[in-house]
């Protein structure tokens, strides 16, 4: 980050015009480790992504980003989407928990718009609340702790200031205490809080969530004041293990599709 760019927290757009036939994306958490995951993305750009005139990233695309500065390792991934959005995709990202310092630089080098988290847009036809989905984990209260301090635009600047070696080393104690603390959290606490998104669907004034962040992919019924909602979480991607998953959210005659890879 330079001087002049906001932090990353100030550079989202707010609005978001019609999504006309979107695929939707989240939790890749992709590295340079992680080199199956990583080609199996190449992939996607590659033979899936381009039948779709929107790509829409629903945060954690990397395992971790310390700042755009920091970036070598991800030049393929933006070579990827820059040239999505060179071909006339609009590629939209927003942050997850482990991306919120994903900035202007980056996102201009990918031809990509960074969007608050949550927003509003019509989805194929249907007025949809879009976000990563971390906001709504109400029953975690370390964790909305950790997230309002890394959300906040000060603690953006700061941290970006510090030298690469410290950022590093933070990012990864953080990691370490993150994954300790999960490891005793009941499961329950790590799922979005039913009334949270009672109460985001009737301030957005609509029927239909799309998020990630809990890799917990299905479409989830929601019984709104006596009326049915839909809430569809997205797959994580995972092809490092024995059993790799990974999978995208698509629009058939204007209802989602929830698509697994099988390969
Ligand atoms: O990431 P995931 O899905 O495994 O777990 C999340 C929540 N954890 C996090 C933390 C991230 O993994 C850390 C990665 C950050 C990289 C970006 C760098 C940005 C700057 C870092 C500045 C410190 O998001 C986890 C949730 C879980 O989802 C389910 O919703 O439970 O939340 C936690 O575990 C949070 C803990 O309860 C509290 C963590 C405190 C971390 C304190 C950091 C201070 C570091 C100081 C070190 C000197
Ligand atoms: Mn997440």
């Amino acid at each position: 980050m330079n001087l002049v760019d906001p932090p990353p927290a100030l550079a989202v757009s707010g609005v978001l015009a019609p999504l006309i036939n979107p695929v939707f994306i989240s939790d890749l958490h992709l590295a340079v480790e992680r080199r199956t995951t990583l080609q199996r993305f190449f992939r996607f750009m590659q033979v899936d992504a381009p039948r779709y005139r929107e790509l829409v990233i629903l945060g954690d695309l990397f395992e971790f980003w310390i700042g755009d500065d920091a970036a070598p390792a991800a030049k393929p991934v933006i070579s990827g989407l820059r040239q999505a959005s060179a071909s006339g995709q609009r590629v939209f990202l927003m942050h997850g928990n482990r991306d919120p310092l994903l900035g202007h630089d980056f996102a201009s080098a990918a031809g990509a718009t960074l969007l608050a988290d949550p927003i509003v847009a019509e989805v194929a036809g249907t007025a949809t609340l879009l976000s990563h989905g971390d906001v709504w984990c109400t029953r975690d209260v370390a964790y909305q702790q950790f997230r309002s301090m890394v959300r906040d635009a000060e603690f953006q600047r700061s941290f970006l200031a510090k030298p690469l070696d410290q950022r590093i080393a933070i990012a990864k104690s953080a990691r370490m205490l993150s994954d300790t603390e999960k490891s005793i959290k009941a499961m329950d606490i790590m799922d979005v809080t039913p009334d949270a998104i009672d109460t985001a669907l009737r301030d957005a004034g609509v029927r239909r969530i799309i998020h990630g962040h809990t890799h917990r992919p299905a479409m989830h019924e929601v019984d709104l004041d006596g009326a049915r909602a839909e809430r569809w979480v997205l797959p994580d991607w995972d092809f490092e293990g024995a059993v790799p998953r990974g999978g995208y959210l698509e629009f058939v005659e204007g209802r989602p599709r929830m698509v697994f890879f099988d390969d």
